[in-house]
């Protein structure tokens, strides 16, 4: 099935100069950019994004980490975009990321982990309308 996800190049990845590697790399593997943009979240946009992880006991530094510079908005078609997108990137723990996924190659910690996936198709319907309209998506 074609889907689409949402992926984010988080504050370190803008940061360090990852932006059009990071884009390369979705592009070399099959991954449509339907739409791209780069934005600087407030605290509460940041907040209502990560929602889910309100309870968690990192989510103040997620939320700090997320607003401390500008990340790339950015929705990928392809087929099974989803998995295929959180294969791509590799474990929330660098530590545990396998060779050639984006966070094994440049993330530095769990937390700065270079790049955001949606992990499910829910998840997708609600993040990428959190971000863009309609007529923003290609
Ligand atoms: P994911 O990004 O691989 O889907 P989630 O569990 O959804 O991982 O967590 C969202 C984000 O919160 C992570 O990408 C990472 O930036 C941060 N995070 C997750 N777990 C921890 C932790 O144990 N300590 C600090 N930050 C964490
Ligand atoms: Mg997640």
């Amino acid at each position: 099935m074609i889907e689409r996800t949402l992926s984010i190049i988080k504050p370190d990845g803008v940061k360090n100069g990852l932006t059009g590697k990071i884009i390369r790399l979705f592009e070399e593997n099959g991954f449509e950019i339907k739409a791209i943009k780069k934005v600087h979240l407030s605290r509460s946009e940041a907040e209502g994004f990560y929602y889910v992880h309100k309870e968690r006991p990192f989510f103040n530094s997620l939320v700090s980490f997320m607003t401390e510079g500008p990340i790339v908005l950015i929705v990928l078609s392809a087929e099974n975009a989803i998995l295929k997108n959180r294969e791509l990137m590799g474990a929330t723990n660098p530590k545990d990321a396998k060779e050639g996924t984006i966070r094994k190659m440049y993330a530095e910690s769990i937390e700065r982990n270079v790049v955001h996936g949606s992990d499910s198709l829910e998840s997708a319907k609600f993040e990428i309308p959190y971000f863009f309209n309609v007529f923003e998506i290609l």
